[in-house]
């Protein structure tokens, strides 16, 4: 069996409590092939320090970093992937900062990867790279002579040809993808994005069984969803801390009915459009006034980068009218939460909510709406309110399903969530289960292993 190394911006010990469903199931993957994790250590250095390998044992996995100077991770991390391929990947071709995002850092920093993980290469490694800051590792890999099989996974969305062209290197982005043997997307729709900019922009064309060809080059596309590690998760319901969670928010909240948001603060998620959508069903539907509470938690996220400064005083902006306008003595009816929750809290959290509102305005899966439903107890469900632009709505078209843009269309979904009878419920979660459970995260990744190993492709 080939060993697996696994390339992603940042590597987590796949042992700590907390890592995470993604870090869960590539360790799984990593633990059964003796393999390696290769990435950012999540550290700046002092430039001349910043290169050496840092080696750890993590059981039977092994973990090797690097340090980044400080102007590398500037213009690798905030710039050019954070300001620039975040925004547009997400649609946002006017948040994109060009001056910002720094393409010579962005490909030093990915050389330099290329150039400390060649050694650490075995001939018959399967290397599986991850996400958007990556796009050119295979092609520096591949120009350092290796022959290895090296797939690629893309998060976030992949947006229609016509917005993926404001980025001023596109097609040069686009040409490294083609040094894959490999390329996984969140949904169907991107991976239709991706074969539409090839055959549009590249004249290339489509050979059938998953194969493009473009610039003499053939690679092989798919959509492959990312799960949720369900026991995992729901095993981490069952523990004494989600359980106190959700007690004490039964206490606090006995007379409410919960609507319950849990995001990273960022402009991809909807947060605004979701505030304002609450504030309407209190307007359109007043039976839900002094009844209705939203908790919307919200993690501190890149704060170093411009386009993130706004957002969270236009939140609390909208949040503070809703409680002023609205309010009374004994209920406010928003908390906005700037903070990240401990993991094995989550599951209480979820669970409190009558309601869990996933609105983002693009997503490239979004696990949080699947996080929400292994939550719930199958015998008196909450509803899941979906946007139709995460990656999500493909499977999960069991949830109340709502365009984010729509205002009063999400407050009319928000009212039917809250009035659904019992039965509804328990039969539109029975079937997201079924779907959460067959495409799991173990599953995503062997279907993206066994294709990558696929030697008849
Ligand atoms: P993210 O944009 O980070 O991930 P998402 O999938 O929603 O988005 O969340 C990832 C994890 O973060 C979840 O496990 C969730 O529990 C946790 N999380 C979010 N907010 C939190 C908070 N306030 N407190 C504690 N935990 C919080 C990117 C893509 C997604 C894609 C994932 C995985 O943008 O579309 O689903 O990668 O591929």
């Amino acid at each position: 069996m080939s060993r697996l190394v696994v390339v992603s911006n940042r590597v987590a010990d796949p042992r700590k409590p907390g890592a995470g469903g993604l870090a869960v199931a590539l360790g799984d993957a990593l633990h059964t092939s003796g393999g390696l994790w290769f990435g950012w250590s999540g550290r700046t250095a002092e430039a001349s320090a910043a290169q050496a390998v840092q080696v750890q044992r993590a059981g039977d996995v092994t973990l090797a970093t690097i340090d980044l100077s400080a102007a590398d991770h500037r213009a690798y991390y905030l710039g050019y992937s954070n300001s620039v391929l975040w925004p547009v990947f997400h649609y946002r071709i006017n948040l994109a900062d060009h001056e910002a995002g720094d393409i010579e850092g962005y490909r030093r920093v990915n050389r330099l990867m290329a150039q400390e993980l060649r050694p650490l290469l075995r001939a018959d490694d399967l290397v599986w790279v991850h996400d958007y800051h990556l796009i050119p590792l295979a092609a520096e890999l591949r120009a350092l002579g290796c022959a290895q099989r090296i797939g690629f996974f893309l998060h976030i969305p992949l947006p229609p040809h016509t917005l993926l062209a404001a980025i001023p290197q596109h097609a040069w982005l686009m040409r490294s993808l083609m040094a894959y043997d490999l390329v996984g997307f969140q949904s169907r729709t991107d991976r239709e994005h991706f074969a539409d900019y090839l055959l549009r922009e590249a004249g290339g064309q489509a050979l059938g069984d998953d194969r493009l060809l473009a610039w003499g080059r053939t690679v092989r596309a798919r959509a492959v969803p990312i799960g949720i590690d369900v026991d995992e998760f729901q095993a981490l319901g069952r523990g004494a801390d989600a359980r106190e969670t959700l007690q004490s928010m039964r206490e606090t909240y006995a007379a409410r009915r919960l609507l319950i948001g849990v995001d990273r603060l960022d402009y991809s998620k909807g947060l605004p459009q979701r505030i304002r959508a609450f504030r309407r069903l209190l307007e359109a539907y007043p039976e839900n006034r002094r009844r209705a509470t939203l908790i919307q938690v919200a993690a501190p996220s890149r704060e170093d980068v411009g386009a993130y400064a706004d957002i969270r005083r236009e939140l609390e902006g909208l949040c503070g009218a809703i409680n002023g306008d609205f309010g009374e003595l004994d209920w406010m009816p928003v908390r906005f939460i700037h903070r990240t929750v401990a993991r094995k809290r989550l599951p209480g959290l979820y669970r409190a909510g009558a309601v869990g509102l996933v609105t983002p305005l693009r997503d490239g899966m979004n696990l949080v709406a699947k996080e929400y439903v292994a939550s719930q107890d199958p015998a008196d469900p909450g509803v899941l309110v979906l946007s139709r632009f995460a990656g999500a709505a493909e499977q999960l078209t069991d949830a109340l399903l709502v365009n984010p843009y729509d205002i009063a269309g999400t407050a009319d979904a928000i009212q039917q969530a809250l009035q659904m009878p019992l039965q509804e419920r328990v039969m539109r979660h029975a079937a997201l289960m079924r779907n959460l459970r067959t495409h799991d995260v173990h599953w995503w990744a062997r279907e993206f292993l066994h294709a990558l190993m696929d030697r008849a492709s």
